[in-house]
């Protein structure tokens, strides 16, 4: 059966749950995980598809939690455990429509990622490598890892797509270029919000200009999100533009993962262009209008839910 692998930091998170307001008077919080890349596995994995997750966390609770839960979501893991303690985000619900973040993610086990953790016929036996720019700015093991990952994929003939993902709390616009350009310039398919396309292809303005100079770079296709005005696609040379589906945002963190997690998953079915960006779109809906970054995420049974206007199901 083909399969997903992706590999990177899983985060434990602890979301503040009740009323908006500085965590520096306190806060009810909720404990669960996160990372940008399970967030796709387990995507593709509650679509039916097959995933698996390489890394690393600590040899703690929190790094139980997270296998737990990826393993609960039939996601494979490949996990190293470590001395060092498990990645934290803390969520702050600064306003009503407010969040803040911090990561505790320095000398941490996510952060001890080698190249030596990436076995070879994981990556190779693989029909899509997914990765993203979050994991080479974690530090230098963790970029070697990717490279090690990227020329295992390209050897071995694996389709490989690269979220750009830039997280200005880890490195600067820059370094995070330096670093992903060449990245960019391996990957078969590269998924970027318009002010992270920019920041691979300098000068090039607007969805379309944007694609196609990514694509210009070596990658086959370039997706351009849009948030609320959906994506507009460059594959292959042909130009599609997806609308997105109209919700109410409720959490928009995460919808970047699940829209990727939708097309992936389509493109492991052997679906064609047009369904893997509706099924794309339809889970960023799913991802912003519940909270945390994939508990919401639907099953193949629940892409209708959306289309239903309807708000009790009975
Ligand atoms: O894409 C959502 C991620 O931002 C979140 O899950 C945490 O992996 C994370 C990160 O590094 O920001």
């Amino acid at each position: 059966e083909p399969y997903l692998v992706t590999l990177g930091d899983v985060l434990a998170v602890m979301a503040a749950t009740r009323d908006p307001g500085p965590f520096t008077l306190g806060a009810t919080l909720r404990l669960g995980i996160a990372g940008a890349e399970s967030n796709v596995a387990v995507g593709v994995s509650r679509l039916g598809g097959s995933a698996t997750w390489i890394g690393r966390v600590g040899d703690d609770e929190l790094g139980d939690l997270v296998l737990r839960e990826l393993r609960a979501e039939g996601v494979t893991t490949v996990a190293a455990r470590d001395p060092a303690p498990t990645s934290l985000l803390l969520k702050e619900r600064r306003t009503t429509t407010h969040s803040r973040t911090r990561y505790y993610r320095t000398h941490t086990a996510g952060a001890r990622l080698t190249a030596d953790d990436v076995p070879e016929h994981v990556v190779a036996g693989a029909a899509v490598l997914h990765i993203t720019g979050i994991t080479p700015a974690l530090g230098e093991g963790p970029a070697a890892a990717v490279t090690r990952a990227v020329d295992i994929a390209a050897d071995a003939g694996v389709t490989i797509s690269l979220d750009v993902n830039f997280r200005s709390l880890l490195w600067s616009e820059a370094e995070a270029r330096r670093i992903l350009l060449p990245l960019v310039r391996r990957s078969d398919l590269v998924f970027a919000g318009p002010h992270e396309a920019a920041l691979v292809v300098p000068g090039a303005d607007g969805p379309e200009e944007l694609a196609k100079s990514i694509c210009h770079l070596g990658p086959g296709g370039a997706v351009i999100k849009l948030g609320a005005d959906g994506a507009y696609a460059l594959l292959g040379g042909q130009p599609h533009w997806q609308p997105a589906v109209p919700v109410r945002v409720h959490d928009s963190v995460g919808a970047g993962d699940a829209f990727a997690a939708g097309y992936l998953a389509e493109l492991l079915a052997g679906e064609p262009p047009e369904r893997r960006l509706r099924t794309a779109a339809l889970l960023g809906a799913f991802a912003v209008s519940t909270a945390g970054d994939w508990e919401g995420l639907p099953r193949r049974s629940e892409l209708g839910l959306l289309d239903h206007h309807d708000d009790i199901v009975r």
